[in-house]
């Protein structure tokens, strides 16, 4: 969230906070117990650095997907085949900052095969397959620093896009310089990552180097701005410090226009410069093997805007913007500058003939600035205060989040005449019409995500949910349906169309597929084994009861790796794993799949291992033992199921 605002303007409440929510609003959210709901609804966690899927109408929570955190729903992170997803330049990273959801397209709609999303913090940008909906990648990104404005794409998922948050000198040792040198030695960087239309797997294609300054969101062109990209920024003063007061000095900051097919004939013709010396992880998820891999990467191509004419041109838009959204038809640029009171509505058409003729107003490190009128379509006026975000209804209506004055705006893209507006419970940031940035959108409902809650819900100690709130946006009026708590905060979501999504999920992994080196396909795979002090156990899990149960000769100073196919071939039949006194938490294994725990035990003793998920009416039964002797004694490696029976003393 903008914190410049934050202390510059309070949230104000807006009237009629309690307002009574109409008749039929129950009606219209109401999706009965066994039926499905319309819209898969993705929405970011925030701060969790996780995904959440809900139902839309009905705001039922569906599922979390780990992507940048550790998940001890799924085991992700803790079990030795995922933790490589958590890898970067920096080592393991545990927990990060998830902010925007961007579903593949294709044809500028929805495609419903992968969903991006960006992590703040350590800049990356990962895909979730809508297969399996778990993470299939992640990628890395070098010379940058907060990754906020990303992963927009493109059309046709050509690229996703990041544009660095904080500008910062450029990795390697030239890095070492003092801080208040921000205007000589600190660059913005642009990332270009290409999409495999096969497979979705990501690339560091190009670089566009631009002067330092800070990226805050960006939008694809589309239709006839297709080929160009949009990115706000904001700290155009090139501040160092105190940006609160020294970024809001400028009347005016920029959004940067860049022509993305020109950067590809510029790359074409030899024009990129080759960066090597970098290092950034590359994480990958096989379902086949169910096994994470990292790779690192040293290059990069960079593209110098200043020095490449007709890459990059900046168009002033007032005060500090945070979003930049561009109509369904691809014409209408939209800035919502946070601290201004106009919204600016730019045409694509007006700066295309702004630029043949030249009608600019000077250069901003060495970029051409165009004149503000020359690409200004209209301005709405007075549409409230704190403008953040703007979506589209497809009937010619774009509906505006404002922060400030806690409200949803709807107006009209051709006359700019202020519609409808609505109060929200409270402090709007991202707002979202399923479909709302596409070429076709479902102009159905709106959701405003808000930032703040305050008395909407049962009081839960100092932090309460953050809320998302659903609206009829089908009639004139906009119409307050439902509130439902999302998970972390909820930056920007989207949504599709059930039907694109739910019959290609995958049911099971088919157990004959199974290439992980570690797989029990069955209980004659079973066995421990011992590779000097590390312990190999091949489980296998099916109801109820694990192969093997009985194990015995690990010594202390071993490690133990307990390897678990679960050999089910049911959908929704998954087995839990945990053993007493392991630092590592616990696996839960899909059908079909197989997951490896690591646990050194860390005295003598005999340790229950059990399944975790109540699978059966015999799940309580579902356990076993391993028995941890001294080191060096001459207790045999042994394992067994059912066989290892008391020993009938007759005395
Ligand atoms: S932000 S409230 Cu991270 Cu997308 Cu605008
Ligand atoms: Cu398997 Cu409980």
């Amino acid at each position: 969230m903008a914190s410049a605002m934050l202390s510059t303007f309070h949230a104000c409440k807006p009237k009629g906070a309690g307002a009574a929510v109409s008749g039929d609003a129950a009606e219209k959210v109401y999706v009965a117990p066994g039926k499905y709901d319309e819209f898969y609804n993705f929405v970011s966690g925030g701060f969790s650095g996780q995904l959440s899927v809900y139902g839309l109408p009905s705001g039922r929570l569906l599922r979390v997907i780990p992507v940048f955190s550790l998940d001890p729903e799924k085991g992700w992170g803790f079990s030795e085949e995922t933790k490589p997803m958590l890898e970067t330049s920096h080592g393991n990273v545990p927990w990060d900052d998830l902010h925007h959801v961007q579903l593949s397209k294709t044809d500028g709609n929805y495609d419903g095969r992968w969903v991006f999303v960006n992590a703040n913090n350590t800049p990356r940008i990962a895909r979730v397959d809508l297969t399996t909906f778990r993470t299939a990648e992640v990628l890395e990104l070098p010379n940058s620093g907060g990754n906020h404005s990303s992963p927009y794409i493109t059309e046709n998922t050509e690229y996703v896009v990041a544009g660095t948050r904080f500008s910062v000198p450029l990795d390697g040792e030239s890095g070492d310089v003092p801080i208040n040198t921000f205007k000589k030695n600190f660059r913005g960087t642009l990332s270009f990552v290409s999409v495999n239309k096969d497979n979705g797997n990501m690339e560091l294609a190009f670089q566009i180097e631009t002067p330092g300054v800070n990226y805050d969101l960006s939008r694809a062109g589309k239709g006839t701005s297709h080929g160009w990209f949009f990115f706000s920024t904001y700290n155009t003063e090139q501040a160092n410090t105190l940006l609160e007061v020294n970024a809001s000095k400028n009347d005016k900051d920029f959004i940067l226009a860049v022509n993305w097919k020109k950067a590809e004939e510029y790359l074409k013709a030899g024009k990129g410069k080759k960066v090597t010396g970098l290092k950034y992880a590359h994480n990958t998820y096989d379902e086949k093997s169910h096994t994470a891999k990292t790779s690192f990467n040293t290059e990069t191509i960079v593209l110098k805007a200043e020095e490449l004419e007709g890459l990059c041109y900046y168009i002033p838009c007032p005060k500090s913007p945070h979003g930049v959204d561009v109509d369904p038809t691809g014409e209408y640029i939209v800035g919502s500058g946070k601290l201004a009171a106009v919204i600016p509505v730019f045409s694509f058409a007006k700066m295309q003939k702004a630029i043949q003729e030249k009608q600019f107003e000077g250069k901003f490190g060495g970029i051409p600035i165009i004149k503000y009128e020359s690409a200004l379509y209209g301005e709405v006026q007075k549409p409230g205060l704190g403008p953040l975000h703007t979506e589209f209804d497809g009937r010619g209506n774009a509906i505006t989040s404002f922060f400030v004055s806690s409200e949803l705006v709807k107006w009209n893209i051709k006359d700019l005449k202020v519609l409808d507006r609505t109060p929200t419970f409270y402090s709007t940031g991202h707002l979202m019409i399923p479909g709302g940035d596409t070429k076709n959108p479902e102009g159905k409902y709106v959701i405003a995500y808000n930032k703040i809650t305050k008395d909407r819900f049962l009081p839960t100690g100092p932090e309460l949910a953050q809320s998302a709130q659903l609206f009829d946006i089908s009639g004139d009026k906009m119409q307050l349906l439902l509130d439902f708590p999302t998970i972390g905060e909820p930056h920007y979501a989207q949504a599709i169309k059930a039907e694109k999504v739910k019959d290609k999920s995958v049911k099971i992994f088919k157990i004959e597929e199974n290439t992980s080196p570690f797989v029990a396909k069955g209980d004659k795979d079973a066995r421990v084994e011992r590779k000097g002090n590390q312990v190999h156990v091949y489980l296998t899990s099916i109801r109820s009861h694990f192969t093997p149960d009985n194990i015995e000769g690990v010594q202390l100073g071993d490690e133990v790796y307990f390897h678990v196919t679960n050999i089910e071939q049911d959908w929704d039949m998954p087995h839990g794993f945990a053993v007493k006194g392991a630092k590592n938490g616990e696996l839960l294994i899909m059908p079909g799949e197989t997951q490896t725990l690591k646990w050194v035990p860390d005295r003598v003793g005999v340790f229950p291992f059990y399944c975790t998920d109540f699978c059966s009416a015999l799940h309580q039964e579902m356990q076993g033992y391993i028995r941890i002797s001294k080191k060096g004694n001459n207790v045999p490696l042994i394992y067994s199921l059912g066989t290892n029976q008391p020993q009938e003393k007759t005395n």
